[in-house]
């Protein structure tokens, strides 16, 4: 299989700790530094995927520290294991949803995707290492699983010894019998959203002058993209991209656009004279964050509005058959799909989830709570598409941000919603607060006026496939319709994160622009009352809450 590939075989043992959660692996870099760590987890992938031999991967990353140097290992193992060619982006740098696409496109069999996304990055920071598979998705469970099965057993690896590859400049190489071609990350992609979007609006709104906007990169992987789409294609003033440089600490900031992380975006929307649009990416570039001036859309309501228009968009105009969304997410898509006479979909959270139901056709949209928006145009979310659609929105209805929002609440209702995030906390009583709660039978007690009519333990049977999930999340739903969720973070690096979801619903138009965390006031009460967070973790209010 090799031809005259020379692999060093190196002895391992295994570690016990490089289980995938929910998007990869994603541990502290000093973790991955460990002599045989990343080499372990690659030869566990290569193990699972006995057919790779002669294939073509698809290799890249946010440019997060440690990305310099696991993109060599990767490419000597490949080698090794006698993959037939690795498409490269140049400098080892490759957006989330570009790696997805450049699978697609290529037809490649699957590919490495090397980000911690929106954990912090440097030397104390986060690295993370996610294998896609030939749809151009994160891989099932089904894979991870088998990928976490191998590593607790590896006793060796393969590897090339061979100097370092040049990543930076484009075109063909060879590395020990294997080729390799490093490609521009951002021009496939750019065609890819100029046939989806109508650019001439995009572009004449971005020229206009009188519309002001600003999208923030966050030192993170989208700085190229959108100043090469936004700024070179579509004729938006020099600027409007800032913290366009990728770095490999971030700047030293969380690359995770919320409004907490992306506070200065937020605060140039907010005032006397805000700007009319603002947007934001993570780490790598999947993710987004959408502002108006004076407001603040939610991912949960950006979904739904995403799906409401899709007429006004050239790539969706007409052929909308469903609608996905990870079960924390809030409802308010499932109301436009309902109008719409399309598909629901309730799955896990994580984008593997979608993959499925996307390649059979049976959704287009997909979206997340966490700042996740996406369709079929690849399988993973997208954030610079979801910027460049909610454009497109703007350019085509002439209507500001916060007019779309009102008038899309009057007409479907307003899910008020939010995320209290506690991080970091003791493991242990994060599990023993999980375990007591699903333990628990509220079904008919009453809360503050509320009483409950729904509380499982959220499980999915994926409808294409079969595949069970169990164990995703405690649902509570109440029966004015309010939601409290409660679930343990599978991305975290150290302790547990709990994520408490909450949200109510609001049919009347009178009541739709009040402050959303006193809306939740009593939810919020009561989510506390249910679980006994603070006793239980020591915590008298959320790290995070968006
Ligand atoms: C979080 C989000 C989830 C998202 C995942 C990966 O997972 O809640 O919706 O799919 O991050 O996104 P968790 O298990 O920590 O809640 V990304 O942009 O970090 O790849
Ligand atoms: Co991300």
């Amino acid at each position: 299989m090799h031809d005259n590939r020379v692999a060093t075989v190196v002895s391992t043992a295994p570690f016990d700790d490089q289980k995938p959660g929910t998007s990869g692996l994603r541990k502290a870099v000093p973790v991955f530094q460990q002599p045989h760590y990343l080499e372990n987890f690659v030869q566990s992938v290569f193990d699972a995927l006995p057919d790779v031999a002669g294939k073509t991967l698809v290799v890249g990353g946010d440019g997060r520290f440690f990305n310099a140097e696991a993109i060599q290992v990767i490419l000597r193992m490949a080698c090794a294991n006698g993959v037939g060619k690795l498409l490269v982006g140049q400098n080892g740098l490759l957006s989330t949803p570009a790696v997805s696409n450049l699978i697609r496109k290529h037809k490649a069999y699957g590919g490495f995707v090397l980000s911690a996304s929106h954990n912090p990055g440097g030397p104390d920071g986060d690295f993370g290492i996610k294998y896609n598979i030939g749809n151009g998705g994160p891989a099932p469970e089904s894979l991870t699983e088998a990928i976490y099965a191998n590593s607790r057993r590896i006793d060796q690896y393969r590897i090339v010894e061979a100097p370092d590859c040049d990543l930076s400049i484009l075109g063909p190489q060879s590395l020990g019998g294997m080729a390799i071609e490093i490609v521009d990350p951002v021009a496939d992609y750019a065609q890819l959203m100029e046939s989806l979007f109508d650019f001439d609006a995009i572009g004449a709104l971005l020229r206009a002058g009188s519309f002001k906007m600003c999208f923030d990169a966050m030192h993170a992987i989208t700085g190229p993209y959108a100043k090469a789409i936004l700024e070179d294609r579509l004729g938006a003033p020099k600027g409007t991209v800032v913290n366009a440089v990728p770095l490999p600490d971030f700047g030293g900031h969380h690359p995770d656009p919320n409004l907490v992380h992306a506070a200065e975006l937020v605060a140039k929307t907010r005032g006397k004279t805000p700007l009319d649009f603002g947007a934001a990416s993570d780490g790598d570039g999947d993710r987004n964050m959408i502002v108006g001036a004076n407001c603040f859309v939610t991912p949960s309501d950006s979904l739904a509005l995403i799906a409401a228009h899709a007429d006004c968009v050239p790539g969706y105009a007409g052929r909308l058959t469903g609608i996905a969304r990870s079960m924390p997410t809030s409802r308010a898509a499932d109301r436009v799909a309902e109008k719409l006479g399309v598909a629901a979909f309730e799955t896990p959270t994580g984008w593997k989830f979608f993959g499925n139901l996307l390649d059979a056709g049976k959704v287009v949209f997909c979206g997340e709570e966490s700042f996740g928006t996406g369709s079929d145009h690849v399988r993973e979310k997208d954030g610079l598409w979801a910027v460049l659609y909610w454009l497109n929105i703007l350019a085509k209805t002439n209507k500001p941000v916060a007019q779309l929002l009102a008038e899309h609440w009057a007409e479907y209702g307003r899910d008020y919603y939010s995320r209290h995030d506690y991080e970091g906390v003791d493991s242990a009583a994060a599990a023993q607060l999980m375990a007591d709660l699903r333990a628990a039978d509220l079904i008919g007690k009453s809360f503050d006026g509320r009483t409950v009519t729904l509380f499982d333990d959220f499980a999915y049977t994926d409808p294409v496939n079969g595949e069970h999930t169990t164990g995703q999340g405690v649902r509570i739903g109440f029966d004015d319709g309010a939601r409290v969720v409660f679930r343990l973070s599978g991305t975290g690096t150290s302790g547990a994160t709990l994520r408490v979801y909450l949200e109510h619903y609001e049919p009347r138009p009178e009541h739709q622009h009040a402050d959303t965390q006193a809306v939740l006031a009593g939810l919020i009460a009561t989510a506390r009352a249910i679980s006994g967070v603070e006793a239980r973790t020591g915590r008298k209010a959320p790290d995070v809450i968006t």
